[in-house]
C-alpha cells in the first residue's frame, strides 16, 4: 500500500465516516484501502504516491471523454473568472437543457439539479403528484441514489456493503416501495394485479449497472411500458448511468422506448455536480413554480457545472459511439478469454462502453444471480489488477466504464495484467 495514501486515509478516517465521502470508494469489500488521487488525465489516474493507473471507474461514469478533456477544461477556465454561482438564471442553464432535450427522444422539458439522487427523488415526487398514488415499483439490485424510498434492496454501495434493510428509513416509507427481480416481468404483472391502482411509477435502470452489468432481456422494457399504460402508472427511466453513454440519446434512443420521465446525471455535468429530471411537458409543468410540485436547489443550474456539461455534450456530438462500442466489445471478449483460460467461471457482459466481470458459470440476469458470483475471486482479481496499475471498480456490484480516451495500449496492458493474475 503506497504510504502517502495510507497517511491520508488514516487522517480521513478521523474526520469522515469510513474516511470517504461516498461509501463504495472505501474499497472495504475488496479488502483494500482507498487510493488518494492527485490528478487524472485521459484514461489515467495518478495517485498521491505518483503511481499511475488505467482507470475503468471514470468517477463512476461521468468521464466518458476521459479526464481533463481540453475542451471541457477550457470551458471551465473561461467560466470561473465570471463567478462561481449567481442564484439566478444564467444562459448556460438554457443551453444545457436544450442540448439534453434535443438529444433524448420524447423529452420535452427538464429541470437541472445537483445529483442523480436529487433527480430520481424529484421524479418520484412528481409521479406521485401526477397520479395521486403512493406506491413505487423498483427492481432488486437497482440503485437510484440514496433517498428514502429507493433504499429497499438497492444495488451499488448498499449491496456492496450488504447493508441490511434500510437503517434510518422509517418502515412507513419503504412499505410503499414494491420490489421485483430485474428482468422478471411476471413478478411486475403480479404487483400490478395486486396494487395496480395504487402504483404511481415504475423506476428502472434501462440497463442495470449497480449489480454489475445486467442487460434487459428482450421485451422486458417494452412490457414495463405496456403495464404502466394499462394501469395508469408512470414509467421512469433512470438514465443517470446510461444517459449519453448507451448512445448520445441514452437508452431511449438505443431501445426506442418512450418513458414518461427520465433522470440523468454524471456525464451531463462533465464531472461537476449535475443531475437532471425531465420528460413530458404535461408532467414537468406541474413542477414549481409553474405547478405545485415543489423542488428546489441553491446550486441547481450552477454556471460552472453548466459550462462543463455543455462542453461535454458538444464534444460527445463529435465522437463515434459505434466505434467505442466495437472496441469495448473486443476488449471484453479478450478479457473473458484470458480469465476463462485460467479455468475460472467467468462472465464479462458488455454493452456500449460498459462491461463487468462476474466470476460465475452462467450469465447473470438479476441480483440474485449476481450475488451468487464468487466475490472472493473478484477480490483477488481486483487486488492483483490494482498492483499492476489497473484501476477497476472496487465491487462486483459496479460496472466497468471505458472512455473515448482509452487506447489500444491501455487494453493491451490490462489484458497482460489479467493474464498474469494468479487465482
Ligand atoms: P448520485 O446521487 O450518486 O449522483 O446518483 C445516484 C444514482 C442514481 N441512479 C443511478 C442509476 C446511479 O448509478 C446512481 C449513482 N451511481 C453510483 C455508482 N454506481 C454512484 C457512486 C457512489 O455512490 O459513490
Amino acid at each position: 500500500m503506497p504510504d502517502r495514501s495510507s497517511e491520508l486515509y488514516y487522517e480521513a478516517c478521523r474526520l469522515m465516516p469510513g474516511g470517504v465521502n461516498s461509501p463504495v470508494r472505501a474499497c472495504q469489500n475488496v479488502d483494500s484501502l482507498p487510493l488518494f488521487i492527485d490528478r487524472a488525465s485521459g484514461s489515467h489516474l495518478f495517485d498521491v504516491d505518483g503511481c499511475e493507473y488505467i482507470d475503468y471507474v471514470l468517477s463512476w461514469g461521468p468521464m466518458l471523454l476521459g479526464h481533463a478533456d481540453p475542451a471541457v477544461t477550457q470551458a471551465l477556465l473561461e467560466a470561473v473568472p465570471k463567478g462561481t454561482s449567481y442564484g439566478a438564471p444564467c444562459p448556460g442553464e438554457v443551453e444545457l437543457a436544450a442540448a439534453v432535450i434535443a438529444a433524448v427522444p420524447g423529452m420535452e422539458m427538464a429541470r437541472m439539479v445537483n445529483s442523480g439522487t436529487e433527480a430520481t427523488m424529484s421524479a418520484l415526487r412528481l409521479a406521485r403528484a401526477v397520479t395521486g398514488r403512493d406506491k413505487l415499483v423498483k427492481f432488486i439490485g437497482c440503485y437510484h441514489g440514496h433517498s428514502d424510498s429507493f433504499l429497499a434492496a438497492a444495488g451499488s454501495g448498499v449491496a456492496t456493503l450488504s447493508i441490511p434493510g434500510t437503517p434510518g428509513v422509517p418502515d412507513h416509507v419503504v412499505k410503499d416501495t414494491l420490489l421485483a427481480p430485474y428482468n422478471d416481468i411476471d413478478a411486475v404483472e403480479e404487483l400490478f394485479r395486486e396494487h395496480g391502482k395504487e402504483i404511481a411509477a415504475v423506476i428502472v435502470e434501462p440497463v442495470a449497472a449497480n449489480m454489475g452489468l445486467v442487460l434487459p432481456v428482450p421485451g422486458f422494457l417494452d412490457s414495463l411500458r405496456k403495464l404502466c399504460d394499462t394501469f395508469g402508472a408512470l414509467l421512469i427511466f433512470d438514465e443517470v448511468i446510461t444517459g449519453f453513454r448507451l448512445a448520445y440519446g441514452g437508452a431511449q434512443a438505443r431501445f426506442g422506448i418512450d418513458p414518461d420521465l427520465a433522470t440523468f446525471g454524471k456525464i451531463i455535468g462533465g464531472g461537476l455536480p449535475v443531475g437532471c429530471f425531465g420528460g413530458k411537458r404535461k408532467y414537468m409543468e406541474q413542477v414549481a413554480p409553474s405547478g405545485d410540485v415543489y423542488q428546489a436547489g441553491t446550486l441547481s443550474g450552477n454556471p460552472l457545472a453548466m459550462a462543463a456539461g455543455i462542453a461535454t455534450l458538444k464534444r460527445l456530438r463529435t465522437e463515434n459511439y459505434e466505434s467505442l462500442q466495437d472496441r469495448t466489445a473486443k476488449f471484453a471478449a479478450n478479457l473473458a478469454a484470458v480469465l476463462a483460460a485460467k479455468n475460472l467461471p467467468v462472465q464479462v457482459p458488455t454493452i456500449a462502453s460498459m462491461f463487468s466481470v462476474f466470476f460465475n458459470e452462467n450469465p447473470v440476469h438479476n441480483f440474485s444471480e449476481a450475488s451468487a458470483s464468487d466475490a472472493r475471486l473478484y477480490t483477488k482479481f481486483y487486488k492483483q489488477m490494482r498492483e499492476r496499475g489497473i484501476y477497476l471498480a472496487p465491487s462486483p456490484f459496479e460496472t466497468g466504464m471505458i472512455s473515448f480516451a482509452h487506447s489500444e495500449a491501455d487494453f493491451q496492458k490490462t489484458l497482460e495484467a489479467a493474464s498474469a493474475a494468479k487465482f
